[in-house]
């Protein structure tokens, strides 16, 4: 096996970014003291398109493209991601190495310092509350019917000064992982249970992403991988997947491991949230999550679950049974009307993703058209 004493880490430029690669390379550091680590940082699309809500954009990989083409290319041998911007279906040849602890999976309320102390509960008919989350707009919708919900984009750090200088938002929502990470939590004035808005599939994750023909790397990364949060991790990726969503749908989840066993809560809702359904499954775990069976190398590559690796931490057995949990939820679901939710959410965004490039394309000739014309002579 080849072996490296430098090791190549891509990150994206955003201080949450850079935060979660140098929590991720500090801990292998302390495991590995004769490793040094070289980061090497580039924007993605994500970072660039700031005017339009992820979901309008219509393309899945947004935050992970330029990243992964720098893994492919071997410019770097990985890349610290938040699990809930990974697709569930990852490009031939990359693989999630390995899932760090979870932090916080929830949501968190951030107020206008106008309302400072004040929860959602509190705020008058009308408030605007900021997210470009389907997800967060459409669950709390049901919640605060009397909330308008808009658009918010930009990285945390711009989201903070549109909260706090245009006087336009009374709160906006962020997840709780985020603001810790950033050195925020004074911010943080509410975090919203389960039955107010259940968390993305795999928030407050973090994952990194290499290359299935790289055992040096993936051994190194095997370190650190956290059964539990694989466990939790695996089963909403594979329901997700199933579902077919991404940040495109409201799609919810809830996870837990408790007792030896896994269960999982997920939901599908209708773009204005007034229609949803809510299902849930639990199995038993084989008896201990920390089994020591070798995950089944296949001349492919290591054997995966929902693009993460079947390590020597967490059995087979155990991947399998957080993947039938996951499975069976979203067949639950498919089995309701949340497929027509599901189909008709999916549809809403296609249509708002045509509807935005025509506003840009419309945008770029009137720019073009107001240019100075340029005559010719010099
Ligand atoms: C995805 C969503 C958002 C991010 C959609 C969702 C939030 C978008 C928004 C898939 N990725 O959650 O329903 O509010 O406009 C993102 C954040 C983190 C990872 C920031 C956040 C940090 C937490 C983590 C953006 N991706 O959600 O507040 O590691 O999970």
């Amino acid at each position: 096996m080849e072996t490296k004493s430098v090791v190549k880490v891509g990150s994206r430029k955003s201080q949450l970014a850079l935060i979660q690669t140098n929590t991720i390379i500090n801990q292998l550091k302390k495991l590995n003291p004769n490793l040094s680590f070289e980061v090497i940082s580039m924007q993605t699309t994500g970072d660039k398109v700031l005017d339009a809500a992820l979901s309008k954009i219509g393309e899945k990989n947004l935050f992970t493209r330029e990243l992964e083409l720098a893994l492919e290319k071997k410019e770097v041998d990985f890349v610290v991601h938040s699990l809930k911007d990974l697709p569930t279906a990852l490009p031939e040849g990359l693989l999630i190495g390995c899932i760090y602890k979870r932090d916080s999976p929830y949501d968190a309320v951030v107020m206008h310092p106008s309302n400072a102390g004040k929860k959602l509960e509190d705020l008058p008919e009308g408030s605007v509350i900021g997210t470009s989350s389907l997800r967060r707009a459409a669950q709390l919708a049901r919640k605060f019917p009397h909330f308008k919900f808009e658009n918010i984009r930009g990285n945390l750090n711009t989201r903070f000064r549109k909260l706090d200088e245009d006087n336009k938002y009374s709160a906006i929502i962020l997840a709780e992982a985020g603001l810790h990470r950033m050195g925020w939590p004074d911010r943080i004035s509410q975090v919203l249970d389960k039955d107010t808005c259940m968390y993305a599939v795999s928030q407050g994750a973090m994952a990194v992403e290499c290359r299935n023909s790289d055992p040096f790397t993936l051994s190194l990364l095997s370190q650190i991988h956290h059964p539990e949060t694989v466990i939790q991790c695996v089963a909403e990726r594979a329901f997700l997947k199933k579902l077919e969503g991404g940040c495109s749908v409201p799609v919810s989840a809830f996870s837990e491991v408790k007792d030896g066993k896994l269960s999982l809560t997920g939901g599908v809702f209708s773009i204005d949230g007034k229609q949803g359904r809510i299902e849930y499954a639990c199995d038993s775990l084989p008896e201990s999550i920390e089994e020591k069976e070798k995950p089944t190398v296949s001349p492919n590559g290591p054997r995966e679950f929902a693009g993460i690796v079947g390590s020597e931490k967490v059995s087979i057995a155990t991947l399998e049974v957080a993947q039938r949990v996951g499975l069976q939820v979203a067949e639950l679901l498919l089995n309701t009307e949340a497929k027509e939710i599901l189909a008709n959410a999916k549809a809403e965004t296609a249509a708002a993703v045509i509807a935005e490039k025509q506003r840009k394309d419309a945008e770029k000739m009137k720019n073009e058209a107001e240019k100075p014309q340029a005559n010719g002579i010099s």
